[in-house]
């Protein structure tokens, strides 16, 4: 099952459901902590992928995505790129682990991870089920998971019980109203996915144009 987002960011979930989100913090885009989800059973690796969004030229109604990240094995394997101007290209593509910046092709073998340029965009690979995690052309963050984690996630990608009809829920499984115009519709579900104050400095919160939440 695939999930990801591109552009001034239009993203899919896992089950079809499709919105734009311009909200300008980190969130958790695929997650298996969830207060309303199944307990992951023991021979499943917990993982979570977060996404960060900022502005691009300082224009505040849409946002792109600055880099997807994947927390596993207490690890911190992001694809980010550095400049702000889209779209994104191989050039300005950084990988980082736990902050320090790697060459790629990179391989963590004892936890069966790697990463490589695949055309114009980094691409992540596991052994435990996420296939892949892309992020690159046309500030395109990609993924794909197996489908055996499809009850036990959570996250702007949703789950993936091939229902789109619960998709847009909060951490409590509870379903969100939507209401607004198309650039603030999502605002109040996908807030729900902001990942705590802790993870961002100060100075990004203002640039947090969902500032009600
Ligand atoms: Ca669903």
């Amino acid at each position: 099952m695939s999930c990801g987002g591109w552009g001034d960011p239009h993203y899919h979930s896992f089950d079809g459901a499709t919105f734009n989100f311009q909200g300008r913090c980190i969130y958790d885009l695929v997650s298996t902590t969830c207060t309303g989800g199944k307990t992951l059973p023991p021979n499943y690796t917990p993982f979570s992928i977060q996404v960060k969004h900022t502005d691009h030229y300082g224009l505040t109604a849409v946002s792109f995505i600055k880099y997807v990240q994947l927390s596993a094995f207490n690890n911190t394997y992001r694809l980010e790129t550095t400049g702000d101007v889209q779209p994104v290209s191989i050039a300005n593509l950084l990988l980082t682990v736990n902050g320090l910046q790697k060459n790629t092709p990179f391989n963590d073998f004892a936890n069966g991870i790697s990463i490589q340029i695949v055309g114009g965009s980094l691409q992540l690979t596991t052994q435990f089920g996420l296939v892949s995690l892309t992020f690159g052309d046309a500030s395109s963050a990609q993924l794909a998971l197996d489908k055996k984690y499809s009850t036990y996630v959570c996250g702007l990608c949703g789950n993936g019980d091939d229902n789109a009809g619960n998709d847009f829920s909060d951490r409590n499984n509870n379903l969100v109203q939507l209401s607004g115009d198309d650039n603030t519709k999502y605002f109040r579900w996908g807030s729900n996915w902001k990942v705590g104050p802790t993870f961002y400095p100060a100075n990004d919160q203002s640039l947090d144009i969902d500032k009600s939440m």
